[in-house]
């Protein structure tokens, strides 16, 4: 039985109600959590605010620091239980779930050093006075997290958060919140005060829209899907509160045939088959010039049919999705590439003991998918790669440049002015050149442009959204 997590304590629901809590490797519920609603999201922002002119708004940056150095030791100690909570939540394979749980160690410590580096500026101005800015907190940040990658996004988000001297109001996704719940003891047992992390369970069109319109949260941090994003931004937008919203991808793995292919193919599976490509910056898109088209995709497909789905525990390349509307979301865009004749040119296998429980979708390479077609333009967020040729770097940047999104993109070439012209003309926020990175490097600043959002999380850059500037200017004759 899981509860909220307000004033460092587990909490009920005001209203008593309970949502089931189901393991995706099974589709079996095993546990509960609350069913929270705007009266728990209250007690939440209350017991925030009152941490934050109370204890938490004494604190120095540098004491701050110390408590999230203090909490990455005690996640890393705590590492290999809180991959199995996630793993059995989210159905992450062992090595996805003990890879989440390290991060968030990174994060705790990579904010824990930053926090105390967040300096302002002197400014000349006229004779007679000194100008400086300082670096302020919000106040009471509210982040909203969806269920692919809960530790991590909790670590990039709170972290920063913390580190630039908020308290902070947490709603996970209803899909998946069990880890967040136990990091959220840690913190207390090494000693964050209470009220400085207080999490909300619950339906995001309850808990989350409650937290999106609260007056007492000065700034929200949202990850999640373009509808839910649009909807948060108006809500906030009615009392003028700062949001960062990042919200997925159609990723671009841009191949030239100078590339060095045996360098490349892991990459790229990797990108489509990490987290079952439920992941934001997922390469779903593979965009491959002309003369390299056929033999790359003939090495692609003999890499997904060796691809394997099952039981998270058995740590094979793909575990289930999250749930059956999921599942049934990369079924559909399957049932329209078979319509449409689109050719599938391998898939990897669900295993045996997976196939008639949970919610497993074989990884699937697709070629010759027109730029138009909603497989090659909206987020499956399953393993199902889109393939299709071009002719020249005009081409391609059109291409990569021609979905509503720009996360993240990768380019394989071994021409340096190519890579630095297609870093500068591809719309991503992240260009990975010869490498890809899905989601890694906690220093490295993330988040989108166009639908997929804006603001950055991650690395330094992150603080910044987390605070805001004040101008100082003295007259000192
Ligand atoms: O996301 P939602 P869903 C994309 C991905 C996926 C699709 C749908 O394409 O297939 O979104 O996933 C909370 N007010 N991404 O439906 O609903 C919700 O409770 C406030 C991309 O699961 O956006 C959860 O905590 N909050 C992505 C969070 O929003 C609301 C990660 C995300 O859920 C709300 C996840 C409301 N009205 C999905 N409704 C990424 N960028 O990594 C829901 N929520």
């Amino acid at each position: 039985m899981a509860l909220h997590f307000i004033n460092n304590r587990g909490v009920r629901s005001a209203s008593g109600q309970t949502l089931p809590v189901t393991d995706p490797a099974t589709g079996q519920a095993y546990d509960t959590l609350e069913r929270g609603n705007a009266a728990d999201l209250d007690a939440a922002v209350r017991a925030a605010r009152e941490c934050l002119a109370g204890p938490w708004g004494k604190l120095s940056a540098a004491e701050r620091g110390r408590l999230l150095f203090k909490l990455a030791d005690k996640v890393a100690q705590h590492a290999d239980e809180l991959a199995a909570i996630e793993q059995r939540d989210c159905g992450k394979p062992t090595k996805q779930a003990r890879a989440d749980a390290l991060a968030l160690v990174r994060y705790f410590e990579f904010y824990g050093g930053a926090g105390d580096k967040l300096h302002g500026h002197t400014i000349p101005y006229l004779d007679g006075y000194s100008v400086l800015t300082w670096r302020e907190p919000h106040g009471v940040t509210g982040h909203v997290i969806p269920w692919n990658y809960p530790m991590q996004i909790f670590g990039r988000s709170v972290g920063g958060a913390l580190a630039a001297g908020n308290v902070c109001v947490v709603k996970p996704s209803e899909d998946a919140c069990l880890s967040l719940l136990r990091v959220a003891e840690l913190a207390a047992e090494v000693g964050f005060p209470a009220g400085a992390i207080n999490i909300v369970t619950g339906y995001g069109h309850e808990v989350g829209d409650a937290l999106a319109r609260h007056p007492g949260i000065d700034h929200i941090s949202f990850t999640g899907s373009p509808r839910v994003g649009t909807l948060i931004q108006q809500a906030a937008a009615e009392r003028h509160c700062p949001v960062t919203l990042e919200l997925g991808g159609k990723g671009p793995q841009i191949v030239f045939d100078d590339a060095d292919v045996d360098a490349a193919i892991p990459f790229i599976v990797n990108a489509i088959v990490q987290n079952s490509g439920q992941t934001c910056s997922a390469g779903s898109r593979l965009l491959v010039q002309r003369g390299l088209y056929e033999p790359l995709l003939q090495r692609l497909g003999e890499a997904f049919r060796g691809l394997r789905a099952g039981p998270p525990a058995a740590d094979l390349d793909l575990g289930p999705l999250i749930r059956q509307t999921q599942l049934e979301r990369v079924r559909g865009f399957l049932d329209e590439v078979r319509r449409d004749g689109l050719p599938i040119v391998a898939q990897g296998q669900v295993v045996a003991e997976a196939s008639e429980h949970g919610y497993y979708a074989a990884p699937t390479l697709v070629r010759d998918v027109p730029p138009q077609h909603r497989l090659a333009q909206e987020e499956v967020f399953g393993p199902v790669l889109a393939a299709m040729p071009f002719d020249g770097e005009d081409e391609a940047v059109r291409l990569a440049n021609g979905t509503a999104f720009g996360l993240v993109a990768g380019v394989w070439t071994r021409d340096g002015g190519r890579q630095l012209r297609m870093a500068r003309r591809v719309k991503a926020g992240q260009v990975f050149i010869n490498n890809y990175g899905a989601g890694g490097g906690v220093e490295l600043p993330f988040g989108g442009v166009r639908s997929s959002g804006h603001g950055r999380e991650k690395g330094f850059e992150a603080l910044l959204g987390f605070t805001t500037l004040k101008t100082v200017a003295i007259r000192h004759g």
